[in-house]
């Protein structure tokens, strides 16, 4: 079933969408990790109003701030606003944000995992599909939008820890001293994840990044062994439905090689590594996103022009590169550094250039 092609032909700015098809874009596209956030006060002044929390369950509201950043930077894609820890309400778990998640009753035994709830994220999560349709209406084709999940890794981290955490303690325990309940409770995850994404696709959006922001904490070995098996089937189910999809493991560059194995479309690139190093490590037949440090863009704009044009130069070498940053935009962050950054990608990575 290939819903991706077809329905994208009416998209205006195509090169987001073109290079993660393997084709060649007139200019190199350009989206920003928590682009619609904290650093815009067009975002805060909404945030005035409502909780986060009450933000991602108002669809309306969530094609607000979606749009806010198109507006105001040019970028070449929409990211849906929303968490990747709403997938705990299918799950019936409590998480606030106060800013940071906290879960109520963390998940750690056999009776732990039992009582979780097989909740249909058509059901459960019918706020982010309606948030899907709202962000498309009110983007009216201008450009794509980007759906999104947390990997199983990722999402399993916050559930065991019951938030943030340095060490991934108890994660880690129940990785080692259970590994069977660690990987049933992996792949109840995947499941739900599946059914979710199938879900944000059926609603409408074009393509879906997914979010291993703690895969860092993994070695190589153990994220080969415990986790990679899940995230290629979602990776694999999410294609068959005929959308990009972009995986992005931070933390840890050692993983890259075992990442671009998994069949995503478009391999997520962190700050840590040189753009051109990535390239070697996950061959120059794929296509990469990244990668600038966000704190370049706490620099004056001189050397965010210099460090930008020189990332562009970097990724014309893979097969396709999406210029985005390494990690999310720093809240700290002024819009018109923002926005002279999509500028200058959009400026050098014009393609007539290059003829
Ligand atoms: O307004 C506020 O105070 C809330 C701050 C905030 C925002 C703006 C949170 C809480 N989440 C979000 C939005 C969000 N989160 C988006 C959509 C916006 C966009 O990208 O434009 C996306 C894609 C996410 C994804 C997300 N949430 C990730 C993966 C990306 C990453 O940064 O690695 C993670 C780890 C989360 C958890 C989360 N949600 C919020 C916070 C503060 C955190 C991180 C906490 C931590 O460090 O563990």
């Amino acid at each position: 079933m290939d819903l991706g092609s077809e329905l994208t032909m009416a998209i205006e700015n195509r090169a987001f969408l073109q290079v993660c098809r393997g084709e060649k874009p007139e200019r190199t596209p350009v989206w920003i990790m928590r682009q619609a956030g904290r650093y815009l006060p067009e975002y805060r002044e909404v945030r005035k109003r409502v909780s986060f929390e009450q933000l991602c369950r108002t669809p309306e509201l969530c094609a607000q701030v979606t749009v806010q950043p198109i507006d105001r930077l040019g970028v070449d894609a929409a990211i849906l606003f929303s968490d990747i820890l709403v997938v705990f309400d299918a799950l019936g778990v409590d998480v606030r944000f106060e800013p940071g998640p906290q879960v109520e009753h963390p998940v750690r035994s056999h009776a732990d995992v039992a009582r979780l709830r097989d909740g249909d994220p058509d059901v459960e999560l019918v706020y982010v599909m309606d948030a899907v349709r709202a962000c498309k209406r009110a983007l009216a084709d201008r450009v794509p939008l980007i759906g999104f999940c947390g990997a199983p890794f990722t999402i399993l981290s916050y559930l065991v820890e019951g938030g943030s955490s340095r060490d991934f303690e108890h994660t880690k325990r129940l990785m080692y001293a259970e590994p069977v309940l660690f990987g049933r409770l992996l792949e109840r995850i995947t499941e739900l994840l599946c059914k979710y994404l199938a879900g944000q696709v059926r609603a409408g959006v074009d393509a879906v990044q997914i979010f291993d922001s703690w895969a860092g904490a993994l070695s190589p070995f153990d994220y080969r062994m415990h986790v990679l098996p899940h995230v290629r089937r979602l990776v694999s189910h999410v294609r068959s439905f005929g959308v990009p999809v972009i995986l992005f493991a931070r933390g840890n560059a050692s993983l890259l090689e075992l990442v671009a194995g998994v069949g995503a479309d478009v391999i997520g690139v962190d700050w840590s590594i040189e753009l051109a190093h990535a390239i070697v490590s996950v061959g120059d037949d794929k296509i990469v996103q990244g990668n600038l440090d966000p704190a370049i863009l706490l620099g004056p704009p001189e050397l965010i022009e210099t460090r930008a044009r020189a990332l562009v130069r970097a990724g014309k070498c893979a097969r396709g590169h999406v210029f985005n940053l390494g990690h999310g935009i720093l809240p700290a962050t002024d819009p018109a550094h923002a926005r002279h950054l999509v500028e200058v990608v959009h400026d050098e990575g014009t393609y007539e250039r290059d003829r």
